[in-house]
C-alpha cells in the first residue's frame, strides 16, 4: 500500500514515521509513504505557492498550477491508482469505517492544504474525496493526514502485537472501550486506597466479560448516546445489553 503526501511541511511527517507500533510497517514499506514538498513545484523566484483571494478578504489561497505540477509528478511516479484525498474542514468526518475501507485499499494521494484553502478549480478537477478530522479549526491538513496514515497502518497485518487488539478497540464494535487497570492491586493515595475492581481479580472470565461490556454500555450511553442508537439499529445489542441499559438512571 502506498501513500503520496503533497505538503508544504514534509518535516512534520518524518518523526511520526519513525516511532511506535507503526514504525516497522513504514520502515519495511508495507505502508510506503512518500513525501512531495509542494515548494519544489513553485515556479517563480519567490517560490510562490499561494496568492490573495479574488473578491478580497483575509488569508491566502493555494495556487492551482504548483498543485497540478506536484500531482502530475506523483502520477508519473505511482501511476493513476488510488483516490486523491483533500483534507478540509468542509470534508466528511473520518471514522473507523473509513479507516477499515482505506486499510484494504491500494493507498491514496493525500493533499494537505494550508492558508485559507485551495483554489476551487483544482479541487473540482482533481479531488475524489474530502475528509475532516472533526469540528474544530486547525492550521492545515497535515495532522489530519497523519491521523489517516496512523489509523490505516495500525490495521495492517502484523502491526499490532495481539491480533485481537483491534477487535476490542473502541468503535470496532461501535461502543466506547471499558476502563483498564494494571498493577498495583491497591494504589495508596493521600485521599485513601484505590483498589482495582474486584471482579477483574476473580479469574471468572464470564463475569469479567459481562463487567467490561456493562462498563462500555454505561460509558457509551452517558457520553455518546448516538453510538448506542447506531449499535441498536445494527442489531449489535443483545437482550442482556438492553436490560442493562434500561436499568441505568439517565
Ligand atoms: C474563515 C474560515 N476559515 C477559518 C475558520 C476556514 C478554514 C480554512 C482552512 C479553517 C481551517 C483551515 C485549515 N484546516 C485544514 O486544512 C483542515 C482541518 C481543520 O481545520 N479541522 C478539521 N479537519 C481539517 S482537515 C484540514
Amino acid at each position: 500500500m502506498r501513500f503520496d503526501v503533497i505538503t508544504l511541511f514534509p518535516d512534520l511527517f518524518e518523526p511520526f514515521l519513525k516511532q511506535g507500533v507503526t514504525r516497522r510497517a513504514y520502515a519495511s514499506g508495507q505502508v510506503d509513504v512518500r513525501l512531495w514538498p509542494l515548494r519544489e513545484h513553485a515556479e517563480d523566484n519567490y517560490r510562490r505557492v499561494d496568492d490573495r483571494p479574488y473578491g478580497g478578504g483575509p488569508g491566502m489561497v493555494m495556487l492551482v498550477e504548483p498543485l497540478e505540477r506536484a500531482l502530475a509528478a506523483v502520477w508519473a511516479d505511482r501511476g493513476l491508482a488510488g483516490p486523491v484525498i483533500h483534507f478540509s474542514p468542509t470534508g466528511r468526518v473520518m471514522d473507523q469505517a473509513l479507516m477499515r475501507e482505506m486499510a484494504s485499499g491500494e493507498g491514496a494521494i493525500l493533499l494537505c492544504g494550508r492558508y485559507e484553502g485551495i483554489d476551487q478549480r483544482f479541487l473540482d478537477r482533481h479531488v475524489d474525496l474530502e475528509l475532516s478530522l472533526g469540528d474544530f479549526v486547525l492550521s492545515g491538513g497535515e495532522l489530519p493526514a497523519l491521523a489517516l496514515l496512523d489509523g490505516v497502518t495500525r490495521l495492517q497485518p502484523g502491526v499490532l502485537h495481539d491480533a485481537r487488539s483491534h477487535e476490542q478497540d473502541s468503535f470496532e464494535d461501535g461502543l466506547l472501550d471499558c476502563p483498564h487497570y494494571s498493577r498495583p492491586e491497591v494504589l495508596h493515595t493521600e485521599a485513601g486506597d484505590l483498589p482495582v475492581p474486584a471482579v477483574l481479580l476473580s479469574g471468572h472470565h464470564a463475569q469479567i466479560e459481562r463487567w467490561r461490556r456493562e462498563r462500555s454500555l454505561e460509558l457509551t450511553a452517558r457520553r455518546r448516546p448516538d453510538l448506542i442508537l447506531a449499535a441498536r439499529a445494527r442489531g449489535a445489542l443483545s437482550a442482556a445489553d438492553e436490560r442493562f441499559l434500561a436499568s441505568l438512571v439517565v
